[in-house]
């Protein structure tokens, strides 16, 4: 039998069935953001058939601790904080699941299938609503004991910055995120953007949307170089709505350059794509069930 996988993120909720590495019924929704897990639930149920399955997998942004979701930051996702995700799962579909955050889950599937394939470090970073990362440590996915490990998103990139969401000032999601950059951008446009139209501007020789562009750019190549001097990264890919944007990953490649070499690491493009972290929490499960 297949497994469900759920990948519940700051905009869109995605479902498909997963059997040896192969997506079907891919189904996606956006994410009801009411600040209540119970509708998060009943928008997947919408989604995904009830039954037909051997396991259910969900990788869901947040901290995900004991079967329970907090947000770390509630602008990427309001929710209750300690939502007993794993429970209203099992009720709405009769078994239990197993639950990872996004990133984690994407991680292990750009390490074990996609871009970190061959690397026994690797950090993969979603750079999407926020900006997530999921480290692969001597072939290990990093988890921590409360489920924090790889929230690189926020660490701080910018001194004296605005206040994020989490509590901290200046992390690297209020600087380089997808909401980050239509922030900015609008600010700096004097109408409202979204990521993407920042991009299309930018492309269209707005020198102001490529500076902000170039900005994230920047927090992010640093933001690497950080990661690389705490545990020697190997290898990094980018993945998300925004790292996947045209013309990014070259940018954070050119950029990387200006770094010392010491520093200085492969920048890839994640392969799997929209579908990581759908693939990897269903190989999670997979491999803890068997
Ligand atoms: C936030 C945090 C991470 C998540 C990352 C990317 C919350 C709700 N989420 O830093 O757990 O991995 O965003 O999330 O605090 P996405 O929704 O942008 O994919
Ligand atoms: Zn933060």
């Amino acid at each position: 039998l297949p497994v469900l996988a759920i990948d519940i993120g700051g905009t869109k909720i995605a479902t498909a069935e997963v059997r040896g590495g192969m997506i079907a019924n891919r189904r996606q929704a956006p994410t009801p953001r009411t600040g209540r897990g119970d509708d998060l639930i009943a928008a997947i149920a919408g989604l995904a058939p009830k039954s037909g399955f051997g396991a259910v997998a969900v990788a869901t942004t947040g901290i995900v601790r004991d079967g329970a979701l907090t947000a770390l930051n509630p602008e990427t996702l309001p929710i209750e904080d300690g939502y007993p995700i794993a429970s209203a799962i099992e009720r709405a579909f009769g078994m239990p699941p197993f639950v990872v955050n996004d990133a984690q889950a994407a991680a292990w599937a750009e390490f074990t299938i996609g871009a970190g394939e061959g690397f026994r470090n690797f950090a993969f970073f979603t750079v999407s609503t926020g900006i997530g990362c999921g480290l692969v440590i001597d072939g290990r996915l990093e988890s921590g004991a409360t489920g924090l490990a790889g929230h690189v998103g926020h660490t701080r990139s910018e001194p004296g910055g605005i206040l994020c969401g989490c509590g901290r000032r200046g992390c690297l999601e209020t600087v380089a995120s997808g909401t980050a950059l239509a922030r900015l951008g609008s600010a700096r446009l004097g109408r409202k953007v979204t990521a993407p139209e920042l991009f299309a501007a930018a492309e269209q020789g707005n020198g102001s949307a490529a500076e902000i562009i170039a900005g994230a750019v920047a927090a992010l190549v640093n933001a690497f170089a950080d990661l690389t001097a705490s545990v020697d990264v190997d290898c990094f890919a980018v993945g998300g709505g925004v790292g996947l944007a045209g013309g990014f990953i070259e940018a954070l490649q050119a950029r990387s350059l200006d770094l010392p070499r010491v520093y200085r690491r492969p920048i890839l493009a994640a392969r799997a794509g929209a579908d990581a972290g759908l693939l990897g929490a269903a190989m999670l499960a997979s491999s803890r069930m068997s």
